[in-house]
C-alpha cells in the first residue's frame, strides 16, 4: 500500500509540468511590495475615487483585503521607508527626516532589514524603483562616478536598480547596483546641493526653457525640460528621461520576477508615480482629465496592471503574496505648476481624512494597504489597525525566523492581521508629522502631542496639524479630526499622553 503511495507520488512529479513542479515544490509564497509614493487615502477607486479609475489596483482588492485602518509610521518619504525596512521608528534615529540627493545610507547594515529577513530564508531579493535611502559611506556619501556603496545591496536585496532619492532631486540618473547605469566615464557627474556646478541652465535663471515649472523650489539644474533640487553635470548618457521611468522600472521588476519565476522572491517594487515632477508617458498624459496627477495615477494603475498580468502568464499568482501601500498621505501642489489643484474637479485626495502629506492629522500617515495572497488572505474589508512598522516581524516570523525582541525594534508579529485572521490589530500607532510632531492612536482615540511647528504648510496649501495647545479626537466617530475632545476628556488625554511618552523613552 506504502509503495502504492510512493508510486504514484513520483508519476504525478512525473508528469507534471515544470512550472506546476515548481508551484508543488514551493511552499513558500513569493511577495510583492508595491511602495507607491505620496498616494492618498482617497486616490483610488477602490478607496472611493470617483473622477479617476484604477481597475487594476481594484483588482488586487476584488482578491484580497483593503485596509481602512492602515499606517505608513512618517508622513514624508524618508521616515516612512527607513522604518519600513528597518522595523524601527524613524523618529528614533537623528538624519532619517527628507533626505537631500546626495545624502550616506541612513540605514546601518548591521540592523535586521526586511530584505535580509527574505535573504536569509532562501529568498532572491530586489529592489527596484525608488530609494531615498541615501547612499553611501557616512559622512562621504556616493561617489556617483564610482562604486557606489553601501546601498540595498549591503542591506540585503541581491539586485537593486533604483532612483537614488527622488525625481525631483539630482542626479537624475539610474543606480543598477553599485553602479550608475550607462555612466560614460569621460563624462563623470558632478552634484551639489549648495553651489552650482557646470555649466547647465537653472530654472531660476532660465525659465523660459522648461517644459515644467516649479511653483516653490525646484529651481534649480534642468534636465530634460524640467528644473530639480540640487546641481548637477554630467553623466548625459546615463539621464533618465522621466515620460519613460515608469516604462524602465516596470520592465525590470517583470524581468526580475521572470527571472526567479522558479524560485521564491522578495521584491520592492517602489513607484516614483505620484510624486512630483509628475511627467507621464504620452499614453496617459491628458487622459485622466484630472491634470497631470492623475494622469500619474493612471500610469500607476497601468504599472500595477503589468505586474498582475506577468505573475498570471507565469502562473505566480496563487503563489504571490501582494502588498500594495503608499509611503505617506497625498499633497496637491508638492512644487510644479500641473494643474493638480486647477482639475482637481471635486477629487478628495485624502478621503474624509483631514490633512495630507506632513501632516500630523491622519491625511499624512493613513494610507491605501491592501494584501492578496488567492487562498490564504480572507477576503474583503478589515478595519484593524495596521503599520507598516509590523512588516519586518511579521515576514520574519512567517518565513520561519521570528526575530527577537528588541528595546531597539518596534515592529511586532502582525501576520495574522495581515491575512485577516485577526480583525482587530495593534493596540496603537505612532505616527510622525514632518517637523517630527508625533501623534499616538490608541483604538478610537488619538493624541496630537503639543507643539510650535506652524498650523499650516501655504507653499502646499496643507494644515500640518501643529497646535500649541495638545489635541485629542476620537477617529471613530470624527475620522475628520474637527472636534478637539482634550478640554472634555481630560482622562483620556493624560492617559495617550503618557502612553506616548513612555513608548518615546523606551
Ligand atoms: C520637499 C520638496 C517636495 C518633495 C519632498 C519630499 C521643496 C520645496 N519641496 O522638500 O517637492 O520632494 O521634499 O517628498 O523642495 S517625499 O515624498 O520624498 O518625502
Ligand atoms: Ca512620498
Amino acid at each position: 500500500m506504502r509503495h502504492f503511495f510512493y508510486l504514484s507520488a513520483f508519476f504525478i512529479l512525473t508528469f507534471l509540468s515544470s512550472g506546476q513542479k515548481v508551484a508543488a515544490q514551493q511552499s513558500k509564497p513569493n511577495v510583492i511590495i508595491i511602495y507607491t509614493d505620496d498616494l492618498g487615502y482617497g486616490d483610488i477607486s477602490c478607496y472611493g475615487a470617483k473622477n479617476v479609475h484604477t481597475p487594476n489596483i481594484d483588482r488586487i482588492a476584488a482578491n484580497g483585503l483593503l485596509f481602512t485602518n492602515a499606517h505608513a509610521t512618517s508622513a514624508t518619504c524618508t521616515p516612512s521607508r527607513y522604518s519600513l525596512l528597518t522595523g524601527q521608528y524613524a523618529w528614533r534615529k537623528k538624519g532619517t527626516g527628507i533626505a537631500p540627493g546626495d545624502a550616506a545610507l541612513l540605514i546601518d547594515p548591521a540592523r535586521p532589514t526586511l530584505p535580509a529577513v527574505f535573504k536569509t530564508a532562501g529568498y532572491e531579493t530586489g529592489a527596484i524603483g525608488k530609494w531615498h535611502l541615501g547612499l553611501g559611506e557616512k559622512g562621504i556619501g556616493p561617489d556617483w562616478n564610482g562604486e557606489i556603496k553601501p546601498g540595498p545591496i549591503e542591506l540585503g536585496f541581491n539586485t537593486s536598480f533604483i532612483l537614488p532619492a527622488t525625481v525631483d532631486r539630482v542626479p537624475c540618473v539610474y543606480v543598477e547596483g553599485h553602479r550608475v547605469a550607462n555612466l560614460d566615464p569621460s563624462d563623470p557627474i558632478k552634484v551639489d546641493y549648495k553651489n552650482p556646478v557646470g555649466n547647465w541652465s537653472t530654472g531660476a535663471n532660465h525659465p523660459e526653457l522648461l517644459k515644467l515649472k516649479p511653483s516653490h523650489g525646484h529651481d534649480q539644474t534642468i534636465v530634460n525640460g524640467v528644473s530639480r533640487i540640487g546641481y548637477m553635470t554630467g553623466g548625459k548618457s546615463a539621464l533618465w528621461v522621466d515620460e519613460e521611468i515608469s516604462s524602465v522600472i516596470t520592465n525590470k521588476a517583470v524581468k526580475f520576477i521572470e527571472t526567479n519565476k522558479s524560485k521564491p522572491f522578495f521584491l520592492y517594487f517602489a513607484t516614483h508615480n505620484i510624486h512630483v515632477p509628475r511627467v507621464v508617458n504620452k499614453r496617459f498624459a491628458g487622459k485622466s482629465g484630472m491634470g497631470a496627477r492623475g494622469d500619474a495615477i493612471l500610469e500607476l494603475d497601468w504599472t500595477t496592471g503589468e505586474i498582475l498580468k506577468t505573475l498570471d502568464s507565469l502562473k505566480l499568482t496563487n503563489n504571490t503574496l501582494i502588498i500594495f501601500t503608499s509611503d505617506n498621505g497625498p499633497v496637491l501642489d508638492d512644487g510644479y505648476q500641473d494643474e493638480a489643484v486647477a482639475k482637481l474637479n471635486g477629487h478628495k485626495p485624502a478621503g474624509a481624512l483631514r490633512g495630507g502629506k506632513y501632516s500630523a492629522f491622519d491625511g499624512g500617515t493613513r494610507i491605501p494597504l491592501i494584501v492578496s495572497w488567492p487562498g490564504h488572505v480572507t477576503k474583503g474589508v478589515s478595519n484593524a489597525l495596521l503599520s507598516q512598522i509590523d512588516f519586518l516581524a511579521s515576514f520574519a516570523a512567517f518565513t520561519g525566523r521570528p526575530l527577537k525582541d528588541s528595546h531597539d525594534l518596534d515592529s511586532k508579529n502582525a501576520m495574522d492581521v495581515l491575512l485577516g485572521k485577526n480583525t482587530t490589530g495593534r493596540d496603537h500607532v505612532i505616527e510622525q508629522a514632518l517637523n517630527n510632531t508625533l501623534s499616538l492612536i490608541s483604538g478610537d482615540w488619538k493624541y496630537i502631542e503639543p507643539g510650535n511647528g506652524p498650523r499650516m504648510n501655504t507653499e502646499v496649501n496643507i494644515e500640518l496639524g501643529n497646535d500649541q495647545k495638545p489635541q485629542l479626537y476620537n477617529i471613530r466617530n470624527d475620522i475628520g479630526e474637527k472636534h478637539n475632545l482634550a478640554d472634555a476628556n481630560p482622562g483620556k488625554l493624560n492617559e495617550l499622553k503618557n502612553s506616548l511618552q513612555s513608548i518615546k523613552n523606551r
